[in-house]
């Protein structure tokens, strides 16, 4: 018996950069290294419940958020293996508070911004939980480190994104500009084969997710938007179904594939953090890149495009809403008072 011959992700990236003569390689090598990282935290997640390596790791973040032992490898894994693949000039992760800084003599073109374990509240009980990326190509010259600016970039200047979910399967799902792809782990070859050429949203859904206990601190034209996709309505497929994991990462791949709305509004519940929970640049710039190249759509929740926000922190918040493009346009319609 043989198997079908799968496409690995090491071949389509090599393929992509074959259509682009001026490439020099560096982007592939950039993906390829944090592919190995990934694969190395998909190992690890598998073996969560065995390893001594649930709970907390009694440390407290930049976001002043409890740090799991799981979050404390994933970030190790990409820091220590990225620091020194010689593709990227700085990072800024999830966990640290400061740039991070690449090995002396190892500064390349691009930088890195990651969210190395995202949905921190589900890793111990066995519910999806993923890795998300945003490149940028660096401002400043070539040679030496990066700073600050050069990762201060916004979503719409990327030049890859995307995430690995760790899931009923493990996926990798990303885009360099030319649509979204999506790869699926077999363990037992350690590869990810393609199986989700071109990923496109579908344009109207019929999916909410949003973290409905927090209605009370919402803005009115949010409120009326979630009241309005719950009324009886045939004709426009109402009322939605609700979906919400509590993992950005799979409630967003969830949406990518079956259609679906997803929010994270600003709320009034913690007057320190008016600008709800996700994160700009390694939380909602990815998935606006991934988004927008699948179809879709991603805005704040007063209408601006994500693509176009000029990040001014590293762990700048921002309030999202993502995904099927119909539903997000409808979205706007209740914030400018057409609804
Ligand atoms: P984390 O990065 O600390 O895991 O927080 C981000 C997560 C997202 O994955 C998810 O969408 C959100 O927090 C859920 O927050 P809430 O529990 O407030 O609904
Ligand atoms: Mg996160």
């Amino acid at each position: 018996m043989t198997r079908p011959l799968g496409i690995t992700v090491s071949r389509h990236i090599m393929d992509s950069q074959r259509l682009h003569p001026e490439a020099t390689g560096d982007l592939t090598g950039l993906l390829n290294e944090l592919i190995v990282a990934a694969k190395t935290i998909s190992a690890e997640v598998n073996m969560a419940g065995l390893a001594d390596i649930l709970g907390m790791s009694g440390k407290t973040n930049i976001q002043g958020e409890h740090v799991q032992k799981l979050d404390d490898f994933a970030n190790n894994t990409i820091k220590r293996r990225m620091a020194r693949c010689g593709y990227i000039c700085a990072m800024t992760s999830e966990e640290e508070a400061d740039i991070i800084p690449v090995v002396e003599g190892y500064e390349g073109k691009y930088t890195l911004a990651f969210d190395p374990l995202d949905g921190s509240s589900n890793i111990d009980v066995n519910v999806s939980i993923g890795t998300i990326f945003s490149i940028h190509r660096r401002l400043s010259p070539d040679g030496g480190p990066g700073d600050e600016s050069d990762l201060l970039q916004p979503a719409g200047r990327q030049v890859a994104a995307g995430y690995i979910i760790y899931g009923s399967s493990t996926m990798l799902v990303f885009t360099t500009g030319e649509g979204v792809q999506g790869f699926t782990l077999d363990p037992s070859v350690g590869e990810f084969f393609l199986s989700h050429p071109d990923i496109r949203i579908p344009e109207k859904s019929k999916y909410l997710s949003v973290n409905e206990g927090n209605y009370r601190y919402w803005q009115e034209p949010v409120r009326r938007y979630i009241e309005y996709l719950k009324e009886e309505d045939r004709a426009t497929g109402r009322p939605y179904s609700a979906r919400y994991i509590g993992s950005m990462v799979a409630d967003f791949h969830r949406n990518l594939i079956a259609g679906g709305v997803f929010l994270y509004p600003s709320d009034s519940k913690d007057p320190t953090k008016p600008y709800g929970k996700l994160r700009l640049l390694y939380e909602a710039a990815p998935m606006a890149f991934l988004v927008e190249q699948a179809g879709g759509r991603a805005i704040t929740d007063d209408g601006l495009e994500i693509s176009e926000i000029q990040p001014d922190g590293l762990h700048q918040r921002v309030p999202l809403v993502v995904g099927s493009r119909r539903d997000v346009d409808l979205y706007q319609e209740f914030i400018r008072g057409q609804r």
